[in-house]
Parts: structure tokens; C-alpha cells; sequence
């Protein structure tokens, strides 16, 4: 049994060479990006064992996500290859400072991962983890990949526990029901990773407390509050863990690798507030970086900082 399944689509990343419109920028550099094969490759990084499941092309750029995600330790061997379609890709551009405000270009319409559903992926190999990690993403991505979602989420009996990370993707399309589909699979998860504005955005639910009170029965629900810090509602309780100050150099990847350092010290079995603190700590790697994934710190660095007393942590 691995600790950690994640399933979802990973396309090859195009990050800048400066700031500017996508229209003026004269070069990229690649990189990999793909959310729940984000949290797998940081997971895998931190100690643990995880396995993601997909479906890339058989071409080059398959071959660079099999490679580089198997090269931080994730187990690739579910990654099944489409001869028919190809590797998803996109182009990201750098945001300003302040706003963070940048474009994102999918070319991933048809793409092998979009084939996704119940028959074309191993169902055995997707529930042999202790956690399942799914993502709203997936279930945008085709009428397949939503069956495939809603099957893994509907039954509660022996399931791994599931973590469903929001993750709404405004240039994936707006479709009608969007917003209702997230809220029902996101109900069916065990563990559920929000933002506040997100929330704020899709479900028009304002603030952690209307967010919390539109999940009746969450077993932990981590409402994301941007650089003030998040909340865990976990039962009964509510407990809020500021967040560090850090030099913002890019957002992307950041809340994958908050939900990589939550879930590792749910596994760990840590407290709640320190579930939220290695959260934390792993974002703030992510949040320093250009690209998606950053090295997350040293365990036991981490539980050295997760450690210290309230004055340090604001
Ligand atoms: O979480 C970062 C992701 O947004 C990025 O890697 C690409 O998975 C991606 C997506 O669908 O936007």
C-alpha cells in the first residue's frame, strides 16, 4: 500500500524568459506542471511513497512528464500512454508583482489525459493508496474525466480517505454547472483544500464560515486565506495558523505544495495546527520559485520550525 495516490492531468510547462503579454514574450523555458502530480512529486520529495495515475501521449513530451515525475521517486508505472492523442501543454506568462496577474494558455483540449474514464484507467492501482488526491480540475477536463471523478468519490466504503483540492481553473471554461459539480464531488471527499476567494468566486460563499456551513458534514475541511494564513475545520473545531512572510516570486504550485505539506503531516498523524504549519512551510518553498515545484524543506528542518512557539508564527 503506497501512502499517496494522485490522479490527474500533467502537461509540459512553458515558463517565460521575462514579463510581459503572452503576445511579446520570445521564448519559454519548460518545465512540468500538472496540480496532483505536483503534490505527488513533493510528497514523493518529503519521504513519502506515491504513485500518480494519467494518461500522456506517446510522444516526446509524454516522455518527459513519465521521466521527470518519476524521477522525483513518484511510482509512473499507471501512467498509461495514448498512441491516439497527445500530451497536454501550456503557456504561463509572469504577472506583476503586486497582483500576480498573468496569462495562462492550455493546449490541452483532446489531449491524451482528457481520455481519462472509468474503463481506460487501472481502478486497482488508483485506490491502493492509504490517500487518494483528486483535484477539480479533472473533472473539467471532459465528460469522461467527470464520470471517472464521481465514481472514485460516491461510495464511502473502503475507500482510501480522499483529498479533493478545489483547484477552479478559470481558463479551462466556465460551464453552467461548473460550480455545482465542484461542490458535490468536493462534498464526497474526506479532506477538501479550498481558497477563500476561490470559494468567494465559484460558489459565491463568503468568507471561512459560509464556506464551512455549505459542508454539513466535512471531516476536515482547509480554507485557504492567501498570505494571512488558513483554517482547518476538522469536527468541531476551527483552528486558524497564520501564514510566513515571503517574497512572492511566483503563486503557481503553491497551494499544491501546501496541500503535499498538509497531507504529509496528516499521514505523519501530526496535530491539526501542525498539519497547517507544514502546509504552510512547504507553500512558502513553492511561493519562491518560478515554477511549480520547489524542493520542500528537510523533515526534520520542517519539524524543527513547525515547533516553534507562537511569537515566531505570528
Ligand atoms: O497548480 C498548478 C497548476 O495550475 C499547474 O501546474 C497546471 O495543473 C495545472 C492546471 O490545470 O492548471
Amino acid at each position: 500500500v503506497v501512502d499517496v495516490v494522485a490522479l490527474g492531468e500533467s502537461m509540459v510547462t512553458f515558463l517565460p524568459s521575462r514579463a510581459g503579454r503572452l503576445a511579446d514574450v520570445p521564448s519559454f523555458d519548460r518545465a512540468i506542471g500538472g496540480a496532483e502530480s505536483n503534490v505527488a512529486c513533493v510528497l514523493a520529495a518529503a519521504g513519502h511513497t506515491v504513485r500518480w495515475v494519467s494518461r500522456v501521449g506517446a510522444d516526446g513530451f509524454g516522455d518527459h512528464l513519465v521521466e521527470t515525475i518519476g524521477g522525483y521517486g513518484v511510482d509512473v508505472s499507471a501512467v498509461r500512454r495514448d498512441p491516439t492523442r497527445p500530451t497536454g501543454i501550456y503557456f504561463r506568462t509572469a504577472g506583476d508583482r503586486a497582483t500576480d496577474a498573468h496569462e495562462v494558455a492550455y493546449y490541452r483540449a483532446g489531449s491524451a489525459a482528457s481520455a481519462m474514464a472509468v474503463d481506460t484507467v487501472d481502478l486497482a492501482a488508483v485506490r491502493a493508496g492509504r490517500v487518494l488526491h483528486l483535484s477539480g480540475i479533472t473533472p473539467m477536463l471532459s465528460a469522461d474525466c467527470l464520470g471517472l471523478v464521481r465514481e472514485l468519490t460516491a461510495i464511502r466504503a473502503h475507500r482510501p480517505l480522499i483529498s479533493f483540492d478545489v483547484n477552479h481553473r478559470p481558463a479551462l471554461g466556465r460551464s453552467a454547472d461548473g460550480p455545482s459539480v465542484l461542490l458535490e464531488l468536493a462534498r464526497g471527499a474526506d479532506l477538501v483544500f479550498v481558497g477563500e476567494d476561490e470559494a468567494a468566486e465559484v460558489w459565491g460563499l463568503v468568507g471561512a464560515d459560509a464556506v464551512r456551513d455549505a459542508f454539513p458534514d466535512p471531516e476536515t475541511l482547509v480554507v485557504k486565506q492567501g498570505g494571512r494564513g488558513a483554517t482547518v475545520f476538522h469536527r468541531d473545531d476551527a483552528t486558524f495558523v497564520p501564514a510566513p512572510h515571503v517574497d512572492v516570486v511566483a503563486e503557481v504550485g503553491a497551494g499544491d505544495a501546501f496541500a503535499a505539506g498538509f497531507l504529509s503531516a496528516t499521514l505523519r498523524e501530526l496535530p491539526v495546527r501542525d498539519r497547517l504549519r507544514h502546509g504552510h512551510l512547504t507553500a512558502a518553498a513553492a511561493l519562491t520559485v518560478p515554477g511549480d515545484l520547489a524542493t520542500p524543506p528537510v523533515r526534520d528542518h520542517a519539524d524543527r520550525l513547525v515547533a516553534l512557539d507562537e511569537r515566531a508564527w505570528g
